[in-house]
């Protein structure tokens, strides 16, 4: 019997605890939990405790990975409240006018152009970069990446990923090209920046066009600079998942003046006036409510980055010293939101990633299996590339061992004391 098969038996039919005295008294302190008593919290100490064993579950609320952070109420509502008496609830508003002026500013870039949504922004950025036929992406990143490119035609054509990292690998980036492509978009997986310097080199040396999936990376810096000005474009998600969110909302950044007066115009039908439009468009506003989220959040980005910064080093102490569990690290030269808080399983842990994602569902916890089992397996691709697998390995082993664990501001204290316990329990050798 393998070590996971222990475990699978274990789940279902929990084998008599091994560790018995302090672990049957109910009102000891929970092991992995100095801070949790019974009526704090749940303790899990073994495989009995565990709700997938039939056990309570730790939380009746459901702990989610994507809850939003949210600023001063009272700082939304008197912008949303001055919006009302302008009556000026779109297009172009004097909100959105001074959002994009603040995050330029922020990021370090000459333009922000704001829209309704990262994956609008994706279409627009890559339509005014004047790419088709083939586009390299990551076949490892949320699929709104490779979407925005089949949404119009362009094949994604997907390359591996550096196992560490779990960014492109430039390498591999340059062995996918063919002469049908035209550019190349890295994503800042994870908000860790993508190796913007080799990919810069290998699109100057193939002339090729390059820009950045950032949906993740706000905040982030590469070598010293701020995400945002690296490439011909760089686009950002404020979706309501986002560390940074406006309900809805993105932005493309970039430094070139006729690649955002283009953008200017596609996100607004073509219009360069009311009256006359002059280039190929479609509706990518972002309305008013939206930038007046963006305002309100941008005044209290530091509190979040302080909690998911903190959430990320309970993380780490509560994780160290579990074997064949990785906790992927944040660069500290580097500046990063912590957003994203993503642990290996490696293969000799006892319990399969999926065993332990059920685990935790059990418990309330719906940490989630992103980027699971990448773009080149789901269906709007997986015709177009039957074998892409044996191209990807890395794609491969890294979607099947990744849990992305909840953070940010809204994270219940006890929670990361539940979670680690449920993975210590799993992680024991039993049977
Ligand atoms: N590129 C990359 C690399 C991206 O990651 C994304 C988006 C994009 C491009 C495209 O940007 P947008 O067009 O979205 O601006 C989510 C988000 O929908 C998506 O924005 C995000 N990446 C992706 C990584 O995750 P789901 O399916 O996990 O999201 P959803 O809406 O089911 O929410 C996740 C959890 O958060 C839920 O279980 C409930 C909770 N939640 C959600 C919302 C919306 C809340 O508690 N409150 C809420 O308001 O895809």
């Amino acid at each position: 019997m393998t070590p996971r098969d222990a475990v699978m038996l274990t789940i279902q039919a929990p084998a008599p605890d091994p560790v018995a005295s302090a672990e049957n008294d109910p009102m000891a302190a929970c092991p992995n939990s100095p801070a949790s008593s019974p009526a704090q919290g749940k303790c899990i100490r073994a495989a009995r405790d565990l709700a997938i064993n039939g056990a309570a579950p730790a939380f009746s609320e459901t702990v989610h990975v994507g809850r939003p952070n949210i600023g001063d109420r009272r700082a939304f509502m008197e912008r949303v409240d001055a919006m009302f008496d302008r009556r000026w609830l779109t297009n172009n508003g004097p909100l959105v006018q001074e959002l994009e002026a603040k995050l330029a500013s922020y990021l370090g870039v000459r333009h922000v152009v704001a829209m309704c949504n990262g994956t609008i922004a994706l279409e627009i950025a890559i339509r005014a970069l004047g790419m088709k036929g083939e586009v390299i992406v990551p076949s490892y990143t949320f699929i709104a990446t490779a979407q925005a490119l089949q949404w119009q035609e362009i094949t994604p054509v997907f390359a591996d990923i550096d196992p560490v990292t779990h960014n492109l690998d430039p390498a591999a980036v340059e062995r996918m090209i063919t002469p049908r492509t035209t550019g190349i978009i890295g994503v800042h997986l994870w908000g860790r920046a993508a190796p913007v310097d080799e990919l810069a080199e290998i699109a100057r040396r193939r002339n090729l066009s390059l820009m950045f999936d950032s949906a993740h990376a706000f905040g982030a810096s590469y070598r010293g600079r701020r995400v945002g000005a690296f490439g011909r474009a760089e686009v950002f998600s404020f979706h309501a998942t986002k560390f940074f969110n406006s309900f809805e909302g993105g932005a493309i950044t970039t430094n070139e003046d006729d690649l955002a007066r283009d953008m200017r115009y596609m996100r607004n039908f073509g219009f360069e006036d009311y009256d006359r439009a002059v280039h190929p468009g479609t509706n990518g506003k972002m309305p008013e409510i939206c930038a007046a989220m963006g305002l309100t959040n941008l005044e209290t980005l530091d509190v979040v980055v302080e909690a998911n910064r903190s959430n990320y080093a309970a993380y780490a102490e509560a994780l160290g010293g579990i074997d064949n569990l990785h906790l992927l690290p944040y660069d500290p030269r580097e500046s990063s939101n912590f957003q994203y808080v993503v642990v290996e399983v490696g293969d000799s842990f006892p319990a399969t990633r999926d065993q332990i994602v059920a685990a935790l569902h059990a418990e309330g916890i719906l940490a989630r299996k992103y980027f699971w089992p990448g773009c080149h397996n789901m269906l709007p691709f997986r015709a177009l590339y039957p074998h892409a697998g044996l191209l990807l390995p890395n794609t491969q082993t890294v979607s099947e061992r990744v849990i992305v664990l909840p953070t940010g501001t809204a994270l219940p204290p006890e929670a990361i004391d539940v979670i680690a316990s449920v993975f210590r329990v799993l992680g024991k050798h039993e049977g």
